[in-house]
Order: C-alpha cells, then sequence, then structure tokens
C-alpha cells in the first residue's frame, strides 16, 4: 500500500504532534538514532530550525560525532553529544524506533516519537509515525507545512531534503512513492541545490575510503544460487587504511547490486572483535525488515539492520539461515496467492 500525496494533502490541520510541540514553553531537546544518517540528521536540523523561529527553547544532541559529509547542513555545528546530565520538559526522538534507540539516556518529563519505521515503541499518544513515508524529514515536513509553511525557508529545505535522498537512496529503493518526487519539487521551489547537496552528501569520498572498499569487495560471498550476497568489515581493514566505521557508509549497495542477488547484507565488526552491525538490503523480494526483526533489529522492507555477537561465520551463518527462513516464507505466500 502506498500513500497518495492527495491523501496527504487532505491530512487534517489538527495534528496531536504540532499541538503538542506548539503548547511547549519549556526546553525541548531533539535527539536521534546513534549510528546517525542523514534522514536522522535532517529531521533534527530541519525542526530545530523551525522550532527556533517559533521562538522556542530548543536544543539538539545525538550519541556519536556528526559524519563529516553532513557537515555542511545548516547549524549542524549547534548538534551537542548525549548524555546530557539535565532534564527536558520534553524530549522528541527522530527516526527511530524508540527513545532507546539514542543509545544513552536522554532525561526528559515527556517523550515524544517522529519516525516512519515500522512498528517501534509508543512513546506518546503524540507520537506521530508513518511506516509509508519515503523519509522521516517527509514527515518533519508535512508537520511543518501544516504548521506554518511560510517559515520553511531555503536552510530548512537542504536539510529535509537530504533525509528524502540518503533515506531513497536518492530515490531507488521501493519506499519512493508519488509523495517523494512531490516533496522533492517542492522543496526544490523552496531554493534546494538537488547538485550541490548530493555532491556534498555522496561525492566526498577520501582515497582511504577506495583502498578500505577493496578490502571490503575482495570478502564478497554469495549463497543460494546467487540470490543471497554479503561483504565483511574487518577491523583489521579500518586499522591498515586509516578509515573509520563511517567510511563504510553505501558499501552495501555493491552487492546488492549485482545481478541475481535478492537479499545483500554486509557485516561490520565492532572495535570489542566480538560484537557485529549488519546492514541488510533487499529489492522487493524478500521482507528484511523481517529478517532483521528475527535477530534483534529492525527497519523497513528494504533496508534494516541488527547488531549480533559472535565470530564472523557464526554471526554468518545465523543470517543466512534467518534470510533463507524469510525466502522460504515468501515462496508460500506467492503459491498461496
Ligand atoms: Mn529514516
Amino acid at each position: 500500500m502506498r500513500i497518495k500525496i492527495s491523501e496527504v494533502a487532505k491530512m487534517e490541520k489538527v495534528v496531536p504532534a504540532i499541538e503538542r510541540l506548539k503548547r511547549e514553553e519549556g526546553e525541548i531537546l531533539l535527539v536521534t538514532h546513534h549510528n546517525p544518517d542523514g534522514d536522522g540528521i535532517g529531521s533534527m536540523l530541519a525542526l530545530y530550525q523551525f522550532l527556533k523561529k517559533q521562538g522556542k527553547n530548543v536544543r539538539m544532541a545525538m550519541k556519536d560525532d556528526l559524519p563529516q559529509v553532513y557537515d555542511f547542513l545548516p547549524y549542524a555545528d549547534k548538534i551537542e553529544k548525549l548524555p546530557i546530565n539535565h532534564k527536558f520538559n520534553l524530549a522528541v526522538i527522530l527516526d527511530a524506533a524508540g527513545m532507546y534507540r539514542a543509545d544513552a539516556p536522554v532525561y526528559a518529563d515527556e517523550y515524544l516519537r517522529i519516525d516512519h519505521h515500522i512498528g517501534g515503541v509508543f512513546e506518546s499518544i503524540n507520537d506521530y509515525v508513518d511506516p509509508y513515508a519515503p523519509s522521516t524529514t517527509t514527515v518533519v515536513g508535512r508537520l511543518l507545512k501544516a504548521w506554518d509553511e511560510n517559515l520553511i525557508d531555503k536552510d530548512i529545505a537542504t536539510c529535509l531534503y537530504t533525509g528524502l535522498i540518503t533515506d531513497t537512496g536518492s530515490f531507488k529503493h521501493n519506499i519512493v512513492n508519488e509523495e517523494a518526487f512531490e516533496f522533492a519539487k517542492y522543496l526544490v521551489e523552496k531554493g534546494v541545490d538537488p547538485s550541490y547537496v548530493s555532491s556534498m552528501v555522496f561525492e566526498r569520498n577520501k582515497p582511504q575510503t577506495l583502498q578500505l572498499l577493496n578490502k571490503v569487495l575482495s570478502t564478497l560471498k554469495m549463497y543460494e544460487g546467487g540470490k543471497i550476497a554479503s561483504l565483511t568489515v574487518r577491523q583489521q581493514f579500518l586499522q591498515e587504511t586509516g578509515t573509520t566505521e563511517e567510511d563504510t557508509e553505501g558499501f552495501v549497495n555493491f552487492a546488492r547490486g549485482i545481478d541475481g542477488v535478492e537479499v545483500a547484507f554486509i557485516m561490520i565488526e565492532k572495535p570489542d572483535h566480538q560484537t557485529w552491525r549488519i546492514s541488510i538490503r533487499g529489492k522487493g523480494n524478500v521482507n528484511v525488515q523481517k529478517v532483521a526483526a528475527k535477530c534483534g533489529g529492525g527497519g523497513h522492507r528494504d533496508a534494516a539492520g541488527c547488531r549480533m555477537k559472535g565470530s564472523e561465520e557464526e554471526v554468518r551463518e545465523k543470517l543466512i539461515k534467518a534470510i533463507k527462513e524469510e525466502m522460504e516464507i515468501q515462496k508460500e505466500t506467492v503459491k498461496i496467492n
């Protein structure tokens, strides 16, 4: 099911999330998930600027450092580090299945979730979550438009657009719908320069990142007659090339892009040598959100992730087993239909 732009346009003007933010006279903290991406950061920065214009007392924070590719975004230098040893009146978690995804304590009287992930934690009756939205910035965009469209300027639009292109893989993923393009058009009308944003986000690789990619591509393994592809990032690769986990962003797409591959994943070894961060990508046939959920993670139909403990071989085997199970379920569903 895809949400039609006409349905969005009809969205009621009284939105609980907006009403809650309007009412808040105290201190507001905006946060996003750890290992932050363009959608989480873009959502936070856009809402921050808008709330400032509304005269609100607002701050932003996240657990990790700002990935360098987002340093061009307006007000990115204002993002603080979690945890903040202070109790806020209201804390808003953006682009995450719950406050727990901040991966650090967040102290507030009340919590609010604005997001587009499937399922997740109910933080308050004012939560605004739409799993059919192409990005959290699309959800934030709807809120800001319904609140006061005139306050959306080029800076806010640029932050919203960044989330839109990063979460949709530049309009390539299954989550892309009519609203994604309508929203992009709207943001360009507000002054966004699409070519500038794309080159800032996607074309600032360091030579070392390509050296790392070279090593990671050599770990490619194929399973199930070429339907599953895996890549591995070992700590040793990062050390040898002087890179960090952040530099592996997008690598999984090389495996996803192989002809015949239905599910691709990348396993990234953490410094403790026993924890792995896994990103799983699908092409529409297999629901990778369900695969990630089996391993304690979450995400979307075509892009999901989880964390697992164990040796490289153990973790890879568990993942392949979970993917094969989901492929079987898919086959059964096709037969019934
Ligand atoms: Mn997102």
